[in-house]
């Protein structure tokens, strides 16, 4: 112990290894000998003991919860706490891959603690082993306070510190360098190569171990997929046909049922929740006259609906694609609502997920007789893992954060006077009724269209205000007059439309078009800008095509 204590400390302007000697002699030297005494060597050991707590943990979170995993409680715990205008740069720099990013930047800073830590373990291990232990103390307890776990999930990151700080310590003994011969040259204390690649070496081991048990959590994820599965009830009232002249024809357009695969995902939820059917519960409580529990197969015995409905994020731009059209079988809301007996005085319904989520739906959209479903099926196929299995919230016409909840496991009748919902807590409006949007799809933006033998182009895109529907879309070109787009066939209120405009005669070159909507109640889409927060974007799509 002794012999790596912390001995520089006594001789503060004695040489220190690593450092580069200061004095006339460093100012001299050339930049490329500067960057090679810079401590490399020490810095990659605080990496590689980086890779093993990372390593040790994702191996050890396998027998346990997904959230045990370190990464994954604490992206999880750093999406509930950061403020929603970052959510909300993130999604629109990232779109989905949001959770990519939020990973990658977790990595990048954790890589340059791991290696300052390592930096400084050249000079004070004690203190460096103990900077590693309060990192890995410090995630256990982010751990604990996530949704779900228990106190064993705290291991799988205690395993890995205790594994980092071994490796932290073996490895910086190894680093160090071996006091130089007298009258040796300078090089005698730099750093010497063998050391280098053993530490390089067990990086890439710990490197495989951690991915390697990545792929073993996401391949079991899949695997617990198929296993999943139930057969879908048959509905008591199905949606009704699809005429084909809903899809608009013109090449390009996003199909009017939009398939699970490409359907939108946003949560907060880092790691998947896996929720086992057969353990799964719905509770319904609150201001009810009776608690009621319901298993899944009491569940999927009740009457189901089957609908048609336009899903929208509350955080898509205009113009955004953060909305979806799927298929959802589910029983009523409202006939779950009646088996508990709601009591007067209630205007909210607080839904919460396994994870802890939470949105508040105004009790009137539950009960004024739109298709609010608790949903078991999309497209035809029970809910798939990102989309809420086994069972969701689809309410038509507002926003999903305050009424789509995934992995839906509680129902409680409240007032919004006394309970507030997940992103309410974090400045988003307590209630989310979606705003009319339209959107060009066809061009994309800054296309370069060919004109057809008669001279025209094709444009179309997408409206949607769900409950009122869309009667109108009109389209600007240039600053020219506004122009009544086509409307393919309706569906119900609750779906999107979509639009086309022929332009006959388009000249060549650069030009701008913009569109804009009126719902069934007549109601014109404003021009008025707004970003998503608080209660979602308005205004005008616009973009810049050319044609050729
Ligand atoms: N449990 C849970 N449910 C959730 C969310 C969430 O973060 N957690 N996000 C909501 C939001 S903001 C939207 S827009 C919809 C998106 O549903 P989708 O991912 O199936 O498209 O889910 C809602 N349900
Ligand atoms: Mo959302």
């Amino acid at each position: 112990m002794s012999s790596d204590g912390e001995g520089p400390r006594s001789s503060p302007s004695g040489p220190t290894p690593g450092r580069p000697p200061s004095g006339p002699a460093a100012r001299r030297a050339p930049s490329g000998a500067r960057l090679r005494r810079l401590p490399w060597g020490s810095a990659l050991v605080g990496l590689v003991a980086g890779a093993a707590l990372l390593a040790v943990a994702e191996l050890a979170s396998l027998p346990l919860s997904a959230a045990s995993a370190p990464l994954v409680a604490i992206g999880g715990a750093f999406i509930d706490v950061i403020p929603p205008w970052v959510k909300d740069a993130a999604i629109a720099l990232f779109g989905t891959y949001d959770k990519a990013a939020l990973f990658a930047s977790m990595l990048a800073v954790y890589g340059a603690v791991m290696a300052l830590l390592g930096i400084l373990g050249a000079h004070r291990p004690r203190a460096a082993m103990l900077g590693v232990g309060g990192l890995g103390l410090a995630a256990a307890g982010i751990v604990l306070t996530r949704a779900g776990t228990g106190p064993a999930d705290a291991l799988p990151v205690l395993l890995g510190t205790a594994a980092g700080i071994v490796v932290l310590r073996v490895l910086g003994r190894m680093m160090r360098p071996a006091p130089a011969a007298p009258g040796a040259g300078p090089e005698a204390a730099g750093v010497r190569r063998r050391p280098l690649l053993v530490t390089a070496g067990a990086g890439l081991v710990f490197g495989a171990l951690g991915v390697g048990a990545r792929a073993l959590h996401a391949s079991r994820d899949a695997a617990g997929r198929a296993a999943r599965a139930f057969a879908l009830p048959s509905p008591r009232s199905s949606a009704p046909a699809i005429p084909e002249q809903a899809q608009s024809q013109v090449a390009g357009m996003p199909p009017f049922l939009t398939p699970t695969a490409e359907f939108y995902r946003i949560d907060t939820a880092l790691a998947v929740p896996r929720v086992d059917p057969q353990t799964w519960r719905l509770r319904v409580g609150g201001l009810v006259r009776r608690e009621v529990v319901l298993d899944l197969a009491q569940l999927l015995a009740l009457p189901m609906l089957e609908r048609h409905i336009t899903l929208t994020c509350v955080s898509n731009p205009v113009g955004g694609d953060l909305a979806g059209n799927a298929t959802w079988l589910g029983v009523p809301v409202s006939t779950i609502l009646e088996m508990a007996g709601v009591r007067e005085g209630a205007d909210m319904v607080l839904s919460r997920s396994v994870d802890g989520f939470t949105a508040s739906t105004p009790l009137e959209a539950l009960r004024d007789g739109r298709d609010a479903l608790i949903a078991v099926g999309m497209n035809g196929a029970p809910l798939p893992p990102e989309h809420g299995f086994p069972v969701r919230m689809v309410v038509p016409g507002l926003y999903g954060y305050v009424s789509a909840t995934k992995w839906l496991t509680e129902l409680t009748v409240t007032r919004f006077a006394d309970d507030r919902a997940y992103w309410t807590d974090r400045g988003w409006s307590e209630r989310g009724p979606i705003k009319i949007a339209s959107r060009i799809d066809v061009p994309r933006a800054f296309a370069v269209l060919e004109r057809d033998a008669q001279g025209a182009v094709m444009l179309g895109g997408t409206a949607w205000a769900q409950q009122r529907g869309i009667s109108a879309v009109q389209v600007r070109i240039d600053e020219g007059p506004w122009r009544d787009a086509e409307l393919a066939a309706s569906v119900s209120e609750d779906c999107w439309t979509q639009w086309s405009l022929r332009w006959d005669g388009a000249d060549a070159g650069r030009h701008a078009v913009t569109v804009r909507a009126v719902d069934g109640d007549g109601q014109e889409q404003t021009a008025e800008r707004a970003d998503p927060v608080p209660d979602g974007a308005s205004g005008w799509h616009e973009i810049r095509f050319e044609v050729a």
